[in-house]
């Protein structure tokens, strides 16, 4: 039986895990859950994810979640390309930028969401506003000096750390065509030019969450 990937349109998480699967080519399928009916919660879902979050795989009967440790999963249980480098010391610097992103970045761009989506206009203090923009800035800065000048943060070909940080960074680019006058200009030249070169491939187009096109 196929992997089942139990997936939500627009979860950065359970997106990075839509790009592991397809470049290793593992089949599997796929299953949308609804955010907005509430399917996370659902008893079913509990079930297999008691934080009822995505994404989640059953694979046989074997029921993993949280996204970081999925990806290490299908790297070392299945064949095709390498998500992962098979050198040590570079497999431990992929794998703390990941950890790098899901702390450091996350909160600085949450921080965002939260002054910005989550707080009615009129109640938003642009004081809080300001820093949690600049504290993004700051933190996007920091990404953009780990781009690489071609190519992807690995190589010639797109891995691990390119399927964690695409679904992220894209954000800001929609996140700047929705309200320039918050998340204009935060994306530098080298993180604009990676993130093209991301949104060329044939498996990022596949994976484009459902609800955004
Ligand atoms: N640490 C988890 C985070 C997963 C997560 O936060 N998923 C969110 C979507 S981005 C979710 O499923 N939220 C449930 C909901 O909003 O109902 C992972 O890496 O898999």
């Amino acid at each position: 039986m196929a992997l089942m990937f139990y997936y939500g349109s627009g979860s950065p998480y359970a997106w990075r895990v839509w790009l592991a699967l397809e470049h290793k080519g593992i089949a599997y399928e796929l299953r949308v859950l609804s955010f907005e009916k509430g399917e996370t919660r659902s008893p079913d879902y509990t079930a297999i994810n008691p934080r009822q979050k995505v994404p989640t795989i059953v694979d046989g009967d074997f029921v993993l979640a949280e996204s970081a440790v999925i990806l290490d999963y299908l790297d070392e249980a299945y064949p095709g390309p390498r998500l992962f480098s098979a050198d040590v010391k570079q497999r431990a610097q992929q794998r703390r930028l990941i950890v790098d992103s899901d702390d450091y970045y996350a909160k600085a761009f949450n921080d965002v969401v939260d002054v910005v989506i989550r707080t009615k206009p009129e109640q938003r203090d642009p004081a809080k506003l300001a820093a949690a923009r600049a504290a993004l800035a700051e933190e996007l800065a920091v990404w953009e000096g780990r781009m690489p000048g071609q190519d992807f943060m690995d190589g010639t070909t797109p891995a691990a750390v390119d399927f964690v940080l695409f679904p992220r960074l894209i954000l800001i680019r929609r996140f700047a065509q929705r309200m320039p006058e918050m998340a204009g200009g935060l994306l530098g030249p080298k993180t604009e030019a990676w993130l093209d070169r991301m949104q060329a491939l044939e498996i990022v187009r596949k994976t484009w969450p459902p609800h955004w096109t």
